[in-house]
């Protein structure tokens, strides 16, 4: 049998065209595949772990839309429900009893969340956390984590993860210097900057955001005892402890990152999951803090489409298939073997590589490690990356465009899937040099 050549014609067409339509032919930067030297492919179709381009070439997939597709795409039952939702309208602007069945199906799964308030994206919902933590406090700082992505808010865009560091760059114009200069930024996993940065602002911080594992600067674990100290800090100095679980939640564990580890946060952002594939977020915490939202209490957040009814739907589904027993040892196991995989196929070719895996998210680093920060991150080798990423794209695996993303399994994937990816990965890494790009 003869293979048909890799080709993206029809891609690199739609491309072209798309970029004299939305800046950089995407309507979000981290799809452009700039950082590794490369075209994005247009997606024709997805099924289960699996992607087709305009072109006909097939992917195995783990970027599951950056999070969301945790049961494979277009899932039978989730489709099933959406056709039986959508006769009965798809948007109400007015309450439904589908916000109350996922409220419920949030509360009851995430161990910190007593209420929750349904908005229609990660950054909606980390912005209007954010807001309520300085309502709540009557206080202004914010404090976050060099490498941490919390959405494209102002606040946020101060040495920030995910497109800003694949992109470079160190903030953004247009975010007004009086709006940054109330974020503080430390490293992760640095208790001691943490504190030092308490003890200069004692009395100002509302509040500490960050991701219990990071997906936006590749995956990168808490070190043992560090969310710990982070919890007993923010205790200390009265300032809320805000996890933003738009990547964990619902992946790390069915009560996300804070079931996983036992900490107890004051708020949680969430995202991505909870929608099932539809454009969705949440934030939740304590009662007494979600009653200062309007209308309960005066701080003002809103939303025209926040709880639609496709959105919810999509949602309970979802949470409802990730309800059915061994799913969480499933996503573990698959995911354990892709990354061991990956890291032995790396050595034996004789690349200098660290594996960083948390469940189901997981990235291959080409430096010695341990990466356990942002700044750890920027040491590795990302023109190899780069190479290992078009290598791979011709190979039909589908990795995160950017050393600062993590990788996402799913329920879909299987055993056979791995074993192809690691195969492909170890015929590509051959090919680049071990030496002298380190
Ligand atoms: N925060 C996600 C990636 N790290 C979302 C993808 C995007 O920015 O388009």
């Amino acid at each position: 049998m003869v293979a048909t050549p890799y080709q993206t014609t029809r891609s690199h067409d739609l491309f072209t065209h798309a970029k004299t339509l939305m800046p950089g032919g995407v309507n979000s930067p981290v799809r452009a595949f700039k950082s590794v030297g490369a075209e994005p492919v247009f997606i024709a179709r997805a099924s289960g772990a699996y992607l087709w381009d305009e072109d006909g070439n097939r992917y195995i997939d783990y970027i599951g839309t950056w999070g969301p597709a945790i049961v494979g795409h277009a899932h039978p039952e989730v489709q099933a429900a959406l056709v039986a939702a959508i006769p009965n309208g798809t948007s109400f602007g007015a309450p439904s009893r589908l916000e109350n069945v996922l409220a419920e199906m949030v509360i009851e799964a995430v161990p910190s969340i007593e209420m929750v308030r349904f908005v229609n994206s990660g950054t909606e919902a980390t912005m209007s956390a954010v807001r309520l933590a300085r309502a709540y406090t009557s206080r202004e700082k914010l404090l976050k984590f060099s490498g941490c992505y919390h959405g494209h808010g102002d606040l946020f865009l101060v040495q920030a993860g995910s497109g800003v560091a694949t992109l470079g760059l160190p903030d953004s114009p247009g975010v007004p210097q009086a709006v940054t200069s109330q974020t503080l930024t430390v490293p992760y996993n640095d208790l001691p900057a943490l504190e030092a940065m308490f003890t200069q602002y004692p009395d100002s911080i509302a509040g500490v955001i960050l991701e219990p594992v990071v997906g936006n600067a590749g995956c990168i674990p808490p070190l043992p005892g560090f969310l710990e100290g982070v919890r007993a800090l923010t205790n200390k100095y009265g300032a809320l402890l805000i996890f933003d679980e738009v990547m964990t939640g619902f992946r790390l564990a069915y009560g996300g990152a804070q079931e996983r580890f036992g900490i107890d946060p004051d708020l949680t952002c969430l995202g991505k999951i909870i929608g099932g594939g539809l454009p969705v977020g949440a934030y939740g915490g304590k009662r007494e803090i979600m009653e200062m939202v309007a209308p309960a209490g005066p701080m003002y957040q809103a939303g025209t489409l926040s709880g639609n009814p496709l959105a919810m739907t999509a949602g309970i589904k979802t949470l409802e298939l990730l309800q059915r027993p061994g799913t969480y040892t499933y996503l573990e196991d698959i995911t354990t073997s892709l990354s061991q995989g990956l890291l032995k196929a790396a050595q034996e070719t004789g690349h200098t590589a660290c594996g960083n895996q948390v469940g189901a998210m997981t990235t291959l680093f080409f430096c010695a490690g341990p990466v356990t920060s942002y700044e750890r991150a920027k040491a590795s080798d990302r023109e190899k990356f780069g190479r290992f990423h078009r290598g791979m794209m011709r190979a039909g695996i589908y990795l995160a465009p950017s050393q600062f993303e993590a990788g996402f399994l799913s329920l879909a994937h299987t055993q056979a899937d791995i074993d192809e990816t690691i195969r492909a990965a170890r015929h590509v890494l051959a090919q680049i040099p071990a030496a002298g790009m380190e």
